[in-house]
């Protein structure tokens, strides 16, 4: 047993710990620490619920080329954990999309689409609403599928106190 120990040298048994716990400490961060943080966005409760709502109409007529109005406002900044809940009702006679122009994927609400959305599917009656909520700060472009010329724009920043 002596003669074991001795083919040893401290130095090597530190070196070979040092080595293992590098090695550990990175296997840990790459399979254990990091699909953890990509599984659970956090995303504070008052971004997630904020307090009041954005409303967006989709005007009577959106549908017609030659008509200027159709989503209003046609741009609409919100506050995060104030009102980045954005609200679109359709006043017009014929049913419409909210389609963002870049396939966004909200990291709370995932993709900003109304057709992706329970409720409207496949698209948002006469009389009826879509809803969602951007976590994120950014600016959102988005159309209607049936109609492109109908596009609108949602601006999303931090609350200011
Ligand atoms: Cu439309």
């Amino acid at each position: 047993m002596a003669e074991a120990k001795a083919k040893y040298s401290p130095f090597i048994v530190m070196a070979l710990a040092f080595i293992v716990s590098i090695g550990v400490s990175i296997g840990y961060y790459q399979f254990f620490y990091l699909p953890y943080l990509n599984l659970k966005p956090v995303i504070p409760e008052a971004v997630l619920h904020p307090t009041s709502i954005a409303e967006v109409s989709i005007v009577e007529g959106a549908f017609n080329p030659e008509q200027k109005d159709n989503f209003i406002p046609k741009s609409i900044t919100v506050q995060l954990e104030i009102n980045n809940k954005v609200r679109w009702t359709n006043k017009d006679v014929i049913a419409h999309t909210v389609t963002s122009d870049n396939e966004y994927n909200d990291p709370g609400s995932g993709l900003f689409d109304s057709q992706q959305h329970e409720g409207s599917k496949p698209m948002i009656q006469p009389g009826g609403i879509f809803e969602f909520v951007f976590t994120q700060v950014g600016e959102y472009k988005y159309h209607c599928v049936p109609h492109p010329w109908m596009t609108g724009t949602v601006i999303v920043e931090k609350a200011k106190f």
